[in-house]
């Protein structure tokens, strides 16, 4: 279960954010109304929810979830991948707020880098993604840090997806949204997969929270899937974050 989450205002300046979508600028209100029904969302699976204030010089900085790697044992401040975002990593009121939560906090050195939705968490083993985002001697630090922890974590060769949660979800109970590249890599056969179309392949980046799964509005088979389950569902409109490639998980931290 889950306790608490740390999520980030989107900033003004979130029109400006790193994207390969062509679907046009975030419209800032809007985001700032949807980041308040994620929130709404998030506090009624029973969480504790941190919001900490908008940074204006980081378009991207919303997406808290790249800056931190939340585990049981220890909390892992990342380096992001992108040079734009890699200074989100040291505001002051993250590690703050993590440091109130955890007495271990461990940090990834250059010239590692990774960013942490390209971590998928499945109890105690962590799945990294080898992306343009994460480079090998991040993950190789990841693991170490992991390991000395009681942890353990493997590499994913990934070539399609931003990050390795932008085709994974894992909705616990051995259960594992799947899209594109991952439907078929053999690190995930063990998992009951349900396969998500490639026209709804945005909906793959669902989060569980406490038995309730917060869902994308806008993917009904993805929905469908999941209700079918046996989950509760919360359907939460992400449509200004997707214009910049951000979904649900990238949102928070969750621990
Ligand atoms: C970026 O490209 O870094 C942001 N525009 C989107 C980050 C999405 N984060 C995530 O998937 N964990």
């Amino acid at each position: 279960m889950f306790k608490n989450v740390i999520v980030r205002v989107p900033s003004k300046t979130i029109s400006e954010g790193l994207t390969s979508a062509n679907e046009g600028k975030p419209v800032y209100e809007k985001a700032l109304v949807q980041h308040e029904n994620y929130v709404s969302a998030l506090t009624k699976t029973g969480v504790n929810v941190t919001v900490l204030e908008p940074k204006d010089e980081f378009p991207d900085s919303c997406f808290v979830e790249d800056v931190a790697l939340c585990t049981s044992k220890c909390a892992i401040i990342t380096r992001p991948g992108a040079e734009s975002r890699r200074k989100e990593a040291e505001l002051e009121d993250m590690i703050e707020a993590l440091k109130s939560f955890y007495d271990n906090i461990e940090y990834i050195k250059a010239p590692g880098t990774i960013e942490a939705g390209d971590i998928m968490m499945v109890g105690d083993h962590f799945y990294i993604g080898h992306s343009d985002r994460t480079n090998e001697e991040g993950a190789r630090q990841m693991i170490e840090i992991l390991e000395k922890y009681g942890l353990t974590g493997q590499v994913v060769e990934m070539k399609e997806m931003l990050h390795l949660k932008t085709g994974l979800a894992y909705l616990e109970n051995n259960n594992l949204l799947v899209a594109g590249e991952f439907k078929t890599a053999p690190e995930f056969e063990k998992f009951n997969k349900i396969e998500v179309d490639i026209k709804e392949a945005y909906g793959a980046n669902c989060i569980w929270v406490n038995d309730y799964v917060l869902v994308p509005k806008g993917y009904p088979n993805v929905q469908k899937k999941i209700e079918d389950l046996g989950y509760k569902v919360l359907v939460v409109d992400t449509s200004e974050f997707r214009k910049i490639d951000g979904g649900l998980s990238c949102l928070s931290l969750r621990f």
